[in-house]
């Protein structure tokens, strides 16, 4: 039996975060049937007045947002983390390690209307987006370590509200699997005299059968390690640490590349699709980080139609996670969705 990557089971290394995955395509190798279950359109106001994001309306602390008109940032009313927590001290134990950790978090409506998303916003709003995104992480990064930007999509992945929103974590410390990215790209860099995710781009590009789009200033492809079905990673072509460090035509160029994405994943199971994602850039510590690349995720849950995911669970929470479509497989299916919204069809 000779070894094929679409047939036969095996492992993948994640080399961003030292973990391996388990794929397993035999149990896909049925083609592919194409059931798409139709969900009723979910048909949302433009305005909710019981929405605690939409212009005008009161929080959850009496407070009321401004009547916006693009985008808004506000601090989060139930913050995971506070700029003034005292200091942990749990005596020398190594079972009972403890750390103080500051921080602050906000969060971050991507537009006045409450029916609309990422995917259907224009061009230009979510270049406000990205602006918006880019002084978030050089305002934060200024007093702390780590700017974590992230948008929790849909009912399933537990988003509290439809409206159009994403979260801003700044922590002084790296979270763990910040920390794990940055110790991964500095040892590839410190034995390749090169950026792990730069020479990653480059194999991806030339290899093709895991890229998903591509224009001047980005690349999209279905990671090699990828552990969630569709998962995607966002990469920009030319060396860039941060966010803010992005210039104009490589903004304008990320809009048009989000925004074909977004459709795209729409599109596969003609729902808007959930997910997380987030963005990763070089943290604020100092150091020359020559060894980072900025790069975004994107972590969907959907395996197989509108409503049935992947669970983490089993094999996956005691001793690996495993995927059964392959990443190439996944690219595929997502390279054949439309440009198209299906809404606007
Ligand atoms: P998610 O949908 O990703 O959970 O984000 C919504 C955030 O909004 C959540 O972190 C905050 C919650 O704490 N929030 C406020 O800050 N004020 C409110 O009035 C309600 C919710
Ligand atoms: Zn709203």
């Amino acid at each position: 039996m000779t070894f094929e990557f679409s047939e036969h089971p095996h492992r993948r290394y994640n080399p961003l975060l030292d973990e391996w995955v388990l794929v397993s395509p035999h149990r896909t190798n049925r083609p592919w049937r194409g059931s798409v279950e139709r969900q009723p359109l979910d048909r949302r106001p433009r305005y909710d007045p019981d929405c605690y994001l939409c212009p005008g309306n009161m929080r959850a602390n009496g407070e009321r947002n401004p009547l916006y008109d693009a985008t808004f940032v506000f601090a989060n009313d139930f913050a995971a983390v506070l700029p003034d927590a005292p200091p942990a001290h749990l005596g020398g134990n190594p079972l009972f390690r403890a750390a103080t950790v500051r921080g602050e978090a906000r969060v971050i409506c991507f537009s006045p209307r409450h029916d609309l998303t990422l995917a259907e916003m224009s061009p230009a709003e979510i270049r406000i987006v990205v602006d918006l995104w880019a002084a978030q992480t050089a305002e934060l990064g200024a007093r702390y370590q780590w700017v974590q930007i992230f948008e929790n999509r849909g009912e399933m992945m537990g988003a509290s509200n439809a409206h159009p929103h994403g979260q801003i974590w700044a922590t002084d410390s790296l979270g763990s699997i910040a920390a794990r990215e940055d110790a991964q790209q500095r040892a590839y860099y410190d034995r390749y005299g090169s950026a792990l995710l730069r020479d990653y781009a480059r194999e991806e590009r030339a290899i093709g059968d895991r890229r998903l789009l591509e224009n001047d200033s980005w690349l999209a492809v279905a990671p090699f390690w990828a552990v969630w079905p569709f998962e995607t990673l966002l990469l920009p072509k030319a060396p860039v640490p941060r966010l803010p460090d992005l210039d104009e035509t490589q903004r304008n160029d990320l809009v048009a590349i989000l925004k074909r994405l977004l459709v795209k994943y729409d599109n596969l199971f003609e729902v808007s699709f959930p997910y997380s994602m987030g963005w990763h850039g070089a943290p604020f510590n100092g150091a020359d980080n020559a060894h980072w690349q900025l790069h975004a995720h994107f972590f969907p849950p959907l395996l197989r139609s509108a409503t049935v995911k992947k669970f983490m669970v089993g094999y996956e929470m005691l001793a690996e996670a495993q995927r059964d479509i392959t990443p190439e497989q996944a690219a595929s299916r997502l390279r054949e969705c439309s440009e198209t919204h299906f809404s606007l069809r």
